[in-house]
């Protein structure tokens, strides 16, 4: 079933793609959801979030030919667990990776959470097997990084999401000259510029670089019924030059939480993309965390992500 009345991305007919499963009896994985995904060496890569039945974090790579039939490698990456500032900072738990290639080298921002609350940290990778730990990047509160995959006037560049007491989360941009310091941070995308997400936004994958601007694909939360939260995805564009303008944003989501894999698992109705893939032929495969239990995948093409912005649909 496709829902097409409700979504845009186009859902792939075998998901969930991934699930704990899927992984090595011996890890007792239960959730696998809120993955970054990569083209690396004509392969799709994908950094999977793991949760065990005690819920401790392992990020593990699963590969595939054809983006929608992934085997994952023997074994987790390696953490940075034994470094006491990870273990400080990270002592919770380590989450939702994305991946961004600058250059020869792939970076993964992800969230940590600790006592200190949360904050993000960055990891490198030029072949993903060795990886290089570069610390934590933010101050606590935030998450959502997600880098941008060339500089913007010299400098690295990222959306990231401070969470406010005032109002919830907004998604923000902040520039660095070294990917460690980061500042010069602007709010781009309020929550009440998205009519379904009034209770918070905040970035989802990559930004995709078009002549008419930078893409981004985000998630939008609205709380329904007091304590219960729907996540959906939606689509802006931001300026090539100056992303921190944005000039377009889709009034309608690209995807609702609608299949039984999106509704029903740990947290119910939650698309969270976290992930996408340019095809040569213009489609965009789509990847997102479904009811953060399952990794999702799903098409849309890349004129109608524009389209959208453009409220032309
Ligand atoms: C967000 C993050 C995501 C999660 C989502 C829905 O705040 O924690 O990892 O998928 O909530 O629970």
């Amino acid at each position: 079933m496709q829902y097409s009345n409700a979504s845009f991305v186009q859902r792939y007919q075998g998901n969930p793609i991934l699930s704990g499963k899927d992984f090595p009896d011996e890890y007792h994985i239960l959730h696998c959801f809120n993955s970054g995904v990569i083209k690396f060496k004509d392969k799709y890569l994908m950094l999977n979030r793991l949760e065990d039945c005690s819920l401790k974090a392992y990020f593990w790579i699963a590969e595939s030919d054809d983006g929608y039939n992934f085997t994952p490698r023997p074994s987790p990456i390696k953490m940075p667990e034994d470094d006491p500032t990870f273990q400080k900072y990270a002592s919770i738990n380590y989450y939702d990776p994305r991946i961004t290639q600058i250059g020869d080298t792939f970076y993964i921002m992800h969230a940590c959470h600790s006592e200190y609350d949360c904050r993000l940290s960055l990891l490198s990778t030029t072949d993903f097997e060795d990886f290089n730990w570069h610390g934590f990047v933010s101050d606590p509160g935030n998450r959502n990084g997600i880098l941008f995959p060339e500089k913007i006037n010299g400098l690295y560049a990222r959306f990231d999401r401070p969470m406010t007491s005032w109002d919830g989360g907004n998604i923000w941009m902040s520039f660095s000259p070294d990917l460690i310091h980061w500042g010069g941070s602007e709010c781009v995308l309020k929550n009440s510029a998205v009519r379904w997400a009034w209770s918070k936004v905040g970035g989802g994958c990559a930004p995709i670089k078009t002549e008419e601007g930078w893409l981004n694909l985000f998630h939008g939360v609205r709380t329904q019924c007091k304590s219960h939260y729907v996540y959906q995805s939606g689509v802006c564009l931001h300026d090539l030059e100056d992303p921190t303008k944005v000039i377009a944003v889709s009034e309608k989501p690209i995807i609702t939480p609608m299949a039984d894999y999106e509704l029903h698992g740990q947290t119910p109705s939650v698309c969270f993309i976290t992930g996408a893939i340019v095809e040569d032929d213009g489609e965009v495969k789509v990847y997102y965390g479904g009811a953060d239990t399952v990794m999702c995948a799903g098409t849309i093409q890349l004129q109608t992500l524009l389209d959208l912005c453009h409220n032309r649909i």
